[in-house]
């Protein structure tokens, strides 16, 4: 082989290097949003159930909830620190979950526990629908990070002020807030 016919070689697997790595570039996917879900069972004598999820935006967290069973009106509606409904009144969820030390309020109040999503209204056949963007709520790898915690539907409403959880009664439902496929 000539030098000629060595350097052709070289600059062909360069080309074919270059225009494999072209071609993967776009299966990378780097700008698909994170999603997470979480799946509302009935907690011991409820027949509350729906599912919540999560969508990473550039502005916060879009958090959508479809529920059923209720009873009509407000319910509280918060991310619990523990990823466990194993108890039968979902007390293994432990309290709202709060990385900063914060009081218990709303979804808008500036100092609130990461877990506050406020409340879901059921209308007359018990169902609620609830879409908002959080603005404390992550999905990434970082303290505000709601993977791995739970979602907790109660009996009452949420009066966003009473400490340390807003007065809302029993838990009528749990989920585990778990990775969804990215679209
Ligand atoms: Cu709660
Ligand atoms: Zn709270």
């Amino acid at each position: 082989m000539n030098s000629f016919q060595v350097s052709f070689i070289a600059l062909i697997f360069l080309f074919a290097v270059g225009f494999s790595a072209q071609s993967q570039t776009p299966a990378e996917k780097p700008s698909a949003p994170l999603k997470a879900v979480a799946v509302l069972h009935p907690t011991a004598g409820s027949k509350v159930s729906g599912t919540v999820t999560f969508t990473e935006e550039a502005d916060g967290v879009q958090v959508r909830a479809e529920i059923t069973g209720l009873t009509p009106g407000n319910h509280g509606f918060h991310v619990h620190e523990f990823g466990d409904c194993s108890a039968a009144d979902a007390s293994s969820a432990g309290a709202h979950f709060n990385p900063t030390n914060n009081p218990h309020a709303g979804p808008d109040a500036a100092e609130r526990h990461v877990g506050d999503m406020g409340n879901v209204e059921a209308d007359a056949s018990g169902k609620a629908t609830l879409e908002y963007v959080d603005h404390q709520i992550s999905l990434t790898n970082d303290q505000r990070s709601v993977i791995g915690r739970s979602v907790v539907v109660h009996a009452n409403a949420d009066d966003l002020k009473s400490q340390p959880s807003g007065d809302s009664g029993a838990r009528v439902a749990c989920g585990v807030i778990g990775r969804a496929k990215s679209q």
